[in-house]
């Protein structure tokens, strides 16, 4: 028996099943999703399920069930099941689909920390870590910064100078496989039942950290791999484990561009720091880019914002313009073709 409490199981998720149809099946947490069969921890043990034609039907793919998510199932047997609901979702890490300009890509669902990772060596970039905060605020993730591989060389002055505008909510971790007292601090800021998961470039550490954290190999790393003369080991799918004494860990592959989908100009002002500057700028709706009377771009002249930032500011915000554009034509496509269906439908009821 598994008790789902420590697989995040709450009141709320009870008090949703309630609600569905489907109430009185058995409920489980999606541990693994493959292509079309997911893994699900529940209470009865471990099962592999599809999913009912219905679940997949009318539905965007963003909806489909993914690593992370509750789900409702019919066992088949003692190992395997049918899912026939999805709990509604809460704080989902969304990302923009790679190859996509308006296809949004659930990493994981019910989050409620998300690690960004990077490793001092040389994968550390502010510009970066600025995207993966954007994106958080929308479903108010807690952003983390864990900075790994502190052991080797890297300039500490360099880093922090680079992370002042990241606002002093975010917390920021150092960490090194080689050094258990900032593994124990990382470990303690992960509360029982609280879900985590860790996002960033390939190869900074993401896997060897979940592994310290448990105590145990849970996933393959690159060190493993490269010891059997194999050749990098690398992170293929999104997988959740628990972490002994509290905490859901998910661990993902590594993402080369992480494009985002939030297109909240405050929390964009936010995540720039830009906040201090609210009011002082001429004109009510300023979207500080060419303005008279702006005050960001005063600032930026008398440089007290760093060009660095601003520049990633006009970026973001030209990329999330882009987004939100891209997914209203296609509502627009949408309701057209909605529209031109109704009137066949009038026609063809005329000559009946
Ligand atoms: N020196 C040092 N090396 C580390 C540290 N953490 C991880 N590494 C090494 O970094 C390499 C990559 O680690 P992984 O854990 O496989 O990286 P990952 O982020 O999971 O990579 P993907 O699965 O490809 O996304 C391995 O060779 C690790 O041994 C650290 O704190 N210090
Ligand atoms: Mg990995
Ligand atoms: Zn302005």
């Amino acid at each position: 028996m598994n008790n789902l409490s420590y697989y995040g199981w709450t009141e709320t998720l009870l008090r949703q099943k309630a609600k569905s149809i489907f109430k009185d099946l058995p409920h489980g947490r999606i541990s693994v999703t493959h292509k079309t069969r997911y893994e699900v921890v529940a209470e009865e043990g471990y099962f592999s399920c599809e999913l009912t034609g219905n679940m997949l039907y009318g539905r965007d793919p963003s909806e489909y069930p993914s690593t992370g998510d509750w789900v409702i199932f019919q066992p088949i047997d003692t190992e395997e099941g049918l899912i026939m609901d999805v709990l509604p979702r809460q704080k989902t890490l969304f990302r923009l689909k790679s190859g996509t300009i308006s296809e949004r890509q659930v990493i994981a669902a019910h989050v409620d920390k998300a690690f960004i990772v990077q490793s001092l060596d040389d994968n550390f970039n502010a510009r970066r870590l600025e995207r993966f905060i954007l994106q958080l605020r929308e479903e108010e993730i807690l952003p983390v910064v864990v900075l790994t591989k502190s052991d080797l060389e890297f300039n500490r002055t360099e880093v922090e100078t680079a992370l002042r505008h990241i606002t002093g909510e975010i917390p920021v971790y150092y960490t090194s496989i080689h050094d258990s007292d900032s593994i124990v601090a990382l470990r303690e800021f992960i509360q029982s039942g609280e879900t985590v998961v860790f996002t960033g470039s390939s190869g900074v550490g993401k896997s060897t950290l979940i592994n310290a954290l448990c105590r145990k190999d849970v996933f393959k790393t690159a060190n493993i791999s490269t010891s059997t003369g194999k050749g990098r080991h690398t992170s293929t799918r999104r997988e959740l484990v628990i972490m002994e004494g509290g905490g859901i860990l998910i661990d993902t592959p590594g993402i080369k561009v992480f494009g985002v989908t939030n297109n909240d100009a405050d929390s964009l002002n936010d995540v720039m720091d830009f906040s201090q500057f609210e009011g002082k700028c001429r004109f009510k709706d300023c979207q500080h880019i060419h303005e008279d009377g702006c005050a960001i771009i005063e600032a930026l002249e008398r440089g007290e914002i760093d060009p660095g930032v601003y520049e990633s500011y006009l970026k973001l915000r030209k990329e999330v313009w882009h987004f939100t554009a891209s997914v209203q034509e296609k509502r627009k496509r949408g309701k057209s073709i909605a529209r031109m269906v109704e009137e066949v439908k009038k026609r063809s009821s005329k000559y009946k």
